[in-house]
């Protein structure tokens, strides 16, 4: 465990003059590509405003030290103000330590010949536990975002081994999907992406997921209306959508990393700031039966918030297409369930 003086001489966590507490933010897979892109906009205001002192709290698996050392000598030499100090660490305890985010980016990947179900395992391995320390140890208005896959059942496995932080806290991030499917909106609307609203994912993070674009709106029309062509919109659109991830392995050979970190912070500032009239945010979390979706499932969906709680968007209405699409995504999420059922302690 290493203690990194904040960075521009505002020393130790305790010297900060700020009237401003820091806000304990912790990412764990610290070292990995996307935490190389995200502790960065963390620390300079980006997550949780320019006004908000941060202790970044980082975990790492030992092997991955020193690689987190030297980011950890980064963070000190962008002298970011608000950046009250660095801990970084391989132990859940301090991991999580009074932490109010906890950002669950590590995990395993999937390897050549390795089954959905060994991924899952492994990663049940990682993130019960990674559940049991955030509710022994966090603070307690912690709040949870699950980003490393599969992040909708991962999230269901750390939930599992922390039953006494509230089902609302929980979320696994389906908002990368949401931004790339706002941009091939606008692309194909030839309209800038700002002017597309209202586009959420629904179900797994995976590529059963589906973009809903029967809810959208461009420039505040329905969106099948503004792009008049329902075939693209079936077709193409959803599949771009739901290989992206793919398409950008081929094209860079590593997998997203700039624009996950991105889709990190734009999940915690929807989580945090309220909603814009007539839009919605993607964020997958625990279903409660909303739209006939399974009960306790982790389940992409469009959610409201006003800064302070949120509530999944009521009363939208979809096509038969759209259920059919829906009901895929909820079956791969039930057969994940169904796999990790040993770690759910039940
Ligand atoms: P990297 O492999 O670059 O980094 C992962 C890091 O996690 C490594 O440094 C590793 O040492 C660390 N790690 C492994 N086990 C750990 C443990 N038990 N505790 C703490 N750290 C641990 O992957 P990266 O590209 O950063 O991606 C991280 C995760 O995000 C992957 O699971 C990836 O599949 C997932 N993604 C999720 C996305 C989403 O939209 N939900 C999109 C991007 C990304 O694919």
């Amino acid at each position: 465990m290493a203690i990194w003086p904040a960075a521009g001489g505002a020393g130790s966590l305790w010297t900060m003059t700020s009237a401003t507490s820091p806000v304990h933010v912790t990412v764990t897979g610290a070292a990995g590509q996307i935490g190389y892109s995200l502790l960065f906009r963390i620390a300079s205001g980006q997550l949780l405003g320019p006004d908000q002192p941060i202790v970044l709290r980082l975990l790492e698996i030992e092997p991955a030290m020193g690689a987190l050392h030297g980011v950890a000598m980064e963070l000190d030499d962008c002298a970011f103000p608000l950046l009250a100090a660095v801990e970084t660490t391989s132990e859940l305890k301090t991991a999580f330590d009074g932490t109010s985010w906890a950002l669950l980016v590590g995990s395993v990947p999937r390897k050549a010949g390795m089954e959905r179900g060994d991924l899952l395992n492994i990663n049940g391995g990682i993130f019960g536990p990674q559940g049991a320390a955030i509710a022994s140890h966090a603070a307690p208005d912690v709040r949870v975002l699950v980003v490393g896959n599969p992040c909708n059942t991962n999230c269901l496995i750390a939930r599992a081994h922390a039953p006494e932080i509230p089902d609302d806290r929980w979320f696994s991030m389906t908002r990368l999907d949401q931004n790339r499917a706002a941009s091939q909106l606008a692309q194909r609307a030839g309209v800038p992406v700002s002017e597309v609203a209202s586009i959420a994912i629904w179900g797994n993070h995976s590529s059963t997921q589906f973009p809903d674009f029967e809810n959208a709106t461009i420039g505040g029309r329905p969106a099948p209306e503004v792009i008049g062509d329902e075939g693209w919109l079936r077709g193409e659109f959803i599949t771009t959508v739901q290989q992206r991830g793919a398409k950008i392995i081929e094209a860079r050979g590593a997998s997203s990393a700039a624009s996950a970190a991105n889709a990190v912070v734009d999940s915690v500032r929807s989580i945090v700031t309220p909603t814009a009239a007539g839009d919605c945010a993607s964020l997958a979390v625990l279903s409660h039966g909303e739209y006939g979706i399974p009960q306790g499932l982790v389940f992409g969906l469009p959610v409201r918030t006003d800064g302070t709680s949120w509530q999944v968007v009521e009363g939208l209405s979809h096509s038969e297409f759209a259920q059919q699409k829906i009901a895929v995504t909820t079956d791969e999420l039930l057969t994940e369930r169904a796999a990790v059922q040993s770690l759910l302690g039940g």
